[in-house]
């Protein structure tokens, strides 16, 4: 029987993947965790507070609760990583490599660690970056998970643990808040357009960025980890794409719908951030290994955006 220990449980993946989860594998199979205490739909099956800096603390969740896959999703995000370089490196390295070494000891099943578009810097294409585009990210967040994508194949070739991982791109869901990203504009953009306030966006207009809507991102991970292990060819970290827009281009989506919406523009350090990162990317390899196809586009997200917002958040 599948029982999965999931953390960074209250981030904008974690809630999301975790309902889907529960749903296939019944409330009990997924204990969740992070450092935070749960809000909302997190409060309906097990939860626990687990520090994933500490290494004896995830072995004893494990063993406590027959752990047999694990979720490893706490992680700061790109523009809170640039603040704070210490703590990036403990927490998005440092306990990856407690995760990798519990797998490897206790013969765990399977782990599901993400990467992101980040692991690419200036020097790579940017439109349509291959697979092996040249990696030489220039943030604190791209560097480290760069660092975590070969660890993560090397764990795999080395003692056999089944570790799988996906660069995601931009993420945007309405279950949770903007939480320290520098595609997190394209989350704040719709709260602010309900809310009938002006936006003043981070990047400029003309910042075009790979973006995904959430339900493609959780369809995505769980066929990568429900994916039988010999259609798994990349073990460092799949490039994965769906959509890619600039903020001119989804203020213009969301006028569509809502035309008294205003946007301006004040570049902060996060644009250099961007301005490192691809503009679109290419997952021809995702496609042809285990089937991946996106199904939201850019006018599609924005009718879920603005419909599924007011409903969640009343
Ligand atoms: C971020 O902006 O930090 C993340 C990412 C692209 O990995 N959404």
């Amino acid at each position: 029987m599948k029982k999965i220990l999931f953390t960074g449980a209250a981030g904008q993946l974690g809630v999301e993947i975790i309902s889907k989860l529960r749903a296939e594998l019944g409330t009990e199979a997924v204990i969740a965790t992070d450092i935070r205490e749960p809000e909302g739909e997190l409060k309906n099956g097990p939860f626990e507070i687990l520090d994933v800096t500490d290494e004896a603390a995830i072995l004893d969740c494990v063993k406590r609760h027959g752990i047999t896959q694990i979720y490893h999703l706490a992680a700061l995000l790109s523009a809170r990583a640039e603040k704070d370089i210490p703590l990036a490196r403990k927490l998005n390295i440092g306990s990856l490599h407690h995760i990798l070494n519990i797998a490897r000891d206790h013969k765990l099943e399977r782990v599901f660690w993400p990467s992101s578009i980040a692991v690419f810097g200036p020097d790579a294409d940017s439109d349509n970056t291959p697979q092996n585009s040249p990696c030489n990210p220039t943030t604190v967040y791209g560097i480290n998970k760069l660092t975590g994508e070969q660890w993560c194949a090397y764990y795999h070739r080395t003692f056999g643990v089944d570790v799988r991982s996906l660069r995601y791109p931009g993420l945007i869901g309405y279950k949770t808040l903007p939480g320290g990203g520098t595609t997190d504009y394209a989350v704040d953009i719709y709260h602010k357009a309900l809310a009938s306030e002006p936006f003043e966006c981070f990047l400029g207009p003309d910042t075009r960025l790979p973006m995904m809507y959430m339900d493609d991102a959780v369809k995505a991970t769980i066929d990568l980890m429900n994916a039988p292990a010999d259609r798994i060819t990349i073990r460092t970290s799949y490039n994965l794409g769906a959509m890619s827009f600039t903020p001119a281009e989804i203020a213009a989506s969301i006028q569509q719908q809502l035309p008294a919406f205003e946007i301006s523009y004040n570049p902060d350090y996060r644009q250099q951030i961007a301005d490192s990162w691809p503009n679109s990317i290419d997952d021809a390899i995702a496609r042809a290994d285990w089937g991946w196809q996106p199904a939201y586009d850019l006018p599609a997200m924005t009718a879920e955006m603005l419909n599924r917002i007011p409903e969640h958040w009343q």
